[in-house]
């Protein structure tokens, strides 16, 4: 195509409400992925976090040496001016971040099939190799601080033509390729694709550089569009061309900005306020969407031993009750694990029982909620082998796992009624019979440590690491979960406002 016919195309409608849907989204997206890391503000390129290792860390705190320091120590408490919502809020950062991340993909999508569809690619991808001195051209213009003339924008200079072509063809895909990187189900069904990135670890530092990058981009961007001819820029994105009236494409263009500020400010204040309401409302889009693409993936993690992380952080104490201790004393010996519920044959079993079945070992990546990962050798019994020893019941369609633990050695803001409670999660029935969803009785080749959960633990290797109950005391099979706790489905879902279903 010509430059001719190319700025007869013009700014259809269809392109610029995408260019101010993805503005709406990207903010949306920017302000919940701040939330997110705040809830472990350190970075790393290797997966077994060694607090050393980062090579980024976002927060002055320091380890107290007196009591164990978990990750849950470290989380930052963001402003809501920054952060979406703001506070200490990483599960309804969360909530809002993949409900945005539906809505910008599939506005990206609607831009993209719609640009090749009318020939507006032709303004962004480039068809011939002199584009690359060309942009250096103006790169050098800027740089100098000279601005091109305007007869070089048809519609765009040839710089310009290539950063966009990168920030949408390339960067763009980058985010959320990264970003599906660190969901623990896919990691769990395929593990080589973390590895695409190095591992995990590293796929989260460059989602993070990628976010700076993007940053970047739009300050640059803005910047310009404001400083090099101002007025025709308005009149394009806006209105769609350079012919329309200026006095009215401003006067759009700041309703609009100031209609997303207004949004910003609204779904913090909102959040923050409501947050159960949130987690619900936001739930109905995000939740069904998860299960869809990412529940029927069952873990496939066979990690070597020379895999094995020789660090591994801690979140959520030991239980301090003195039935625990005394328990814990005899290295318990008397400790039971008390199946029952909807189950034709309730039980209670002892350590030595669990040991007679056959045992379960595998070397999978443990991935919590805040962003830290680690790589251990569990070794346990399958609880499909539990399920066959009670026999479930045909209304079963849920399994509660309880901890002796309660509510505040776990998440010491919780209010005061859920820090007397047990920690206890929910897992489907199908969650529960897969293969890799085992009481864990070993770590690396030893008892369990006191500190990641003795004397049993749960392992369920598709879902995030809170739904792993530690010091488990009893297992209920129901039909639903509504009348347990607060009826979210978990002790964290209950009190955080994290999402039930942990496939990311
Ligand atoms: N009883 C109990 N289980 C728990 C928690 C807790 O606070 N209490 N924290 C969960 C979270 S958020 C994570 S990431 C993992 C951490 O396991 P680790 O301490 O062995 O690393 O345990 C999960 N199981
Ligand atoms: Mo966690």
């Amino acid at each position: 195509m010509t430059h001719l016919a190319l700025a007869e195309l013009g700014f259809p409608l269809w392109l610029r409400l995408s260019h101010y849907i993805n503005l709406l989204f990207i903010g949306l997206l920017i302000r919940s992925g701040i939330q997110i890391l705040g809830a472990h503000p350190r970075l790393y390129w290797n997966s077994g976090c060694k607090p050393e290792s980062n090579w980024l860390k976002l927060t002055k705190r320091k380890a107290r040496k007196d009591r164990l320091w978990t990750s849950t120590d470290e989380e930052v408490s963001v402003s809501p001016l920054l952060a979406l919502p703001g506070k200490d809020n990483l599960g309804l950062g969360r909530h809002w971040h993949f409900f945005s991340v539906i809505f910008w993909i599939l506005n990206g999508i609607v831009y993209v099939v719609l640009l090749f569809a009318t020939g507006e690619w032709a303004r962004l991808i480039p068809t011939s190799w002199s584009i690359v001195p060309r942009a250096w051209e103006t790169f050098v213009t800027y740089i100098t601080l000279h601005i091109p003339p305007a007869s070089d924008f048809h519609p765009y200079d040839p710089l310009q033509q290539l950063t966009y072509a990168a920030v949408v063809f390339l960067l763009g895909p980058f985010l959320i390729a990264t970003g599906a990187a660190m969901s623990p189900a896919i990691e769990a069904r395929f593990p080589w694709y973390p590895r695409l990135f190095g591992n995990r670890q590293a796929a989260r530092s460059l989602h993070f550089l990628g976010l700076v990058a993007f940053i970047l981009f739009t300050i640059v961007h803005t910047l310009l569009v404001l400083i090099v001819h101002f007025q025709s820029n308005i009149r394009d994105i806006v209105l769609g061309s350079e012919k329309s009236s200026f006095t009215l494409a401003f006067t759009v263009a700041v309703i609009a900005l100031l209609f997303v500020l207004a949004v910003y400010a609204w779904t913090s204040w909102y959040t923050l306020r409501r947050k159960r309401r949130t987690q619900h409302a936001l739930g109905a889009i995000v939740n069904p969407t998860r299960r869809m693409l990412l529940q029927p993936l069952p873990s496939e993690q066979h990690y070597k031993a020379s895999d094995i992380t020789d660090y591994f952080w801690v979140n959520g104490r030991p239980p301090e009750e003195d039935e625990f201790k005394r328990l814990a004393q005899h290295n318990f010996a008397d400790w039971r694990l008390h199946v029952s519920g909807l189950v034709f044959n309730p039980v209670h079993l002892s350590l030595e029982d669990l040991r007679t079945f056959p045992k379960i070992s595998q070397i999978t990546m443990h991935n919590c909620i805040q962003g830290w990962t680690g790589i251990a050798e569990w070794g346990g019994v399958a609880m499909t082998e539990i399920l066959a020893l009670c026999g479930a019941q045909p209304e079963a369609n849920y399994v509660v796992f309880t901890s002796y633990q309660l509510g505040k050695q776990s998440y010491a803001d919780a209010p005061k009624e859920a820090q007397a409670r047990p920690y206890y999660e929910v897992l489907s029935m199908e969650q529960v019979k897969h293969p890799q969803t085992i009481l864990a009785y070993e770590m690396n080749g030893k008892p369990l440590p006191l500190q990641h959960g003795a004397p049993v633990r749960l392992r369920v290797e598709t879902q995030l690491g809170f739904k792993m109950v530690k010091y488990l005391r009893s297992i209920e099979l129901v039909a639903d979960y509504a009348t347990i706790g607060e009826g979210q489905g978990g002790f964290r879902e209950d009190v955080q406002f994290y999402s039930m279903g942990a496939e990311v």
